[in-house]
């Protein structure tokens, strides 16, 4: 049995995609709802408004979580329903909710991992800049606050925001989420705004907390050249520091990547004195979310890292056009800790949209199924190698709300037929249990 019995095995889900409710108990709007709403760039014109509604059936869902023998669940906490203008005014309702659910899980043997940021900030802020404005990093700071103060160390772990990349690279350069802009220079100025609001959130979290563990969650991704030319090996090269290293040296080591600098040359970021340091707090845990590698060739049309991802032509790919890659998950592991030697990884999100459907109250997914057992599989070999890794989080626990592909794709472990709402576990969530049991995963006690 490669894992001990101490080992954390579950699933996670962010708030938008899954509570609805986004009216109720005081909620105000986000960037999202103004994006679902009014973007047009949705692929179903749907939104969040309802999502599988789980503001209303959370106690049935941390059941769902204990009859597949999870031992912890990650969710996020959304701002605007505890602060619902960004800053000022605490909604006690808000809390309650967060509240509530975690004891729930608790008293069900479920460590609860709670991210504070999902990507959705509350409206009230953005008109007044956003992430452009670096104020926004200080209510960050004072929501993070809030939170810890009241569920404390209930929570087993607090990730300050999922995937910053994301929110700089996919909201402010390819447009495709929420606010939807498409330019470079403020997709690095939100990215070092985001990385600074994570610094003072760490610095807020860890007055206000003594044993959970905290930290941030990071979308990680290897990149592979396609052909072997100079020219690709040096795309790939850059196109890990994009994507990785812009992240991970500021937050581990205190610095921006030198080179990819550079390579970016009139984009980069406003940085003031004493931000790096504040960016590169130490963590106790780093959550990391792997669903692919990049494979690419040299591109001079493409701007800077230049690199054009090229299909390789042996593989296959989930439902998302994604490569299923589980080496590359064993491969950033062993590279991240060599790298930052962090205290401890777990994988925070891991899994594949496939077109699923339900037929006589199942549903049959052997490619999810096998994505999972290979990609834990792939946990399990980086810890031989002597990777402190301590949990495995599948994404997502339910079929939800995939963002710019509204309901088109579904993630779940647990199929959700949504003119129900019922929920109804996959082949695949169903291996996980017999799994998750065989290594004698125990029920979390604090
Ligand atoms: C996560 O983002 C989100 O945290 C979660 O909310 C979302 O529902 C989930 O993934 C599924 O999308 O170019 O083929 O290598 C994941 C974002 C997905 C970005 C994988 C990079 C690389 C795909 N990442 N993607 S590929």
């Amino acid at each position: 049995m490669p894992f001990p019995a101490h080992f954390h095995f579950g699933a996670s889900t962010s708030a938008y995609q899954i509570e609805g409710a986004v009216n109720e108990d005081g909620r105000k709007p986000s960037i999202w709802d103004e994006f679902a709403h009014k973007s047009g760039r949705i692929k179903d014109n749907s939104t969040g408004d309802v999502a599988c509604d789980h503001y209303h059936r959370w106690r049935e869902d941390v059941d769902l979580i204990r009859s597949l023998g999870h031992n912890a669940y990650r969710f996020s906490i959304a701002w605007p329903r505890v602060i619902p203008n960004g800053r000022g005014a605490v909604n006690a309702k808000g809390l309650d909710f967060y509240d509530q659910l975690v004891d729930r899980l608790l008293e069900n043997g479920i460590a609860p991992y709670a991210t504070l940021y999902h990507w959705d900030l509350p409206m009230g802020l953005h008109t007044q800049g956003g992430w452009l404005n670096r104020e926004t990093c200080h209510a960050f700071a004072d929501y993070a606050a809030v939170v810890a103060q009241r569920l404390g160390d209930r929570v087993y772990g607090y990730a300050t925001f999922n995937e910053p990349r994301c929110s700089a690279t996919v909201g402010y350069l390819e447009g495709r989420h929420a606010p939807g802009e498409m330019d470079q220079a403020k997709a690095l100025q939100v990215a070092h705004h985001l990385m600074l609001a994570h610094g003072l959130g760490m610095q807020a979290l860890r007055v206000n907390t003594s044993k959970a563990r905290l930290g941030v969650v990071l979308d990680v991704k290897p990149y592979h050249a396609a052909d072997n030319s100079a020219a690709s090996r040096q795309a790939a090269y850059n196109a890990y520091g994009v994507f990785n290293r812009w992240f991970m040296d500021p937050m581990f080591l205190g610095h921006y990547p030198q080179d990819i600098w550079e390579g970016y040359g009139a984009a980069v970021p406003t940085v003031q004195a004493g931000d790096l340091a504040t960016i590169c707090q130490p963590i106790d845990s780093l959550g990391i979310n792997y669903y692919s590698r990049g494979h690419v060739a040299h591109s001079a049309a493409k701007a800077f890292p230049h690199a054009a991802e090229v299909r390789c032509a042996t593989s296959s790919f989930s439902d998302m056009g994604w490569e299923i890659w589980p080496d590359g998950l064993r491969e950033m592991l062993v590279r991240i800790h060599q790298d930052y030697r962090v205290p401890d990884i777990y994988i925070a999100e891991n899994g594949a949209a496939m077109d699923d459907v339900l037929e006589d109250g199942q549903v049959h997914d052997p490619v999810r199924r096998n994505y999972l057992e290979s990609h834990i599989a792939a946990v399990a070999q980086a810890r031989d190698s002597g990777v402190p890794v301590s949990a495995y989080l599948a994404w997502s626990l339910l079929d939800n709300y995939e963002w710019g592909h509204g309901y088109t794709r579904r993630f779940g472990i647990c199929y959700v037929d949504y003119p129900t709402q019922q929920r109804i576990p996959k082949d695949s969530a169903l291996w996980l249990r017999d799994f998750i049991a065989s290594q004698g995963a125990q029920p979390y006690t604090r």
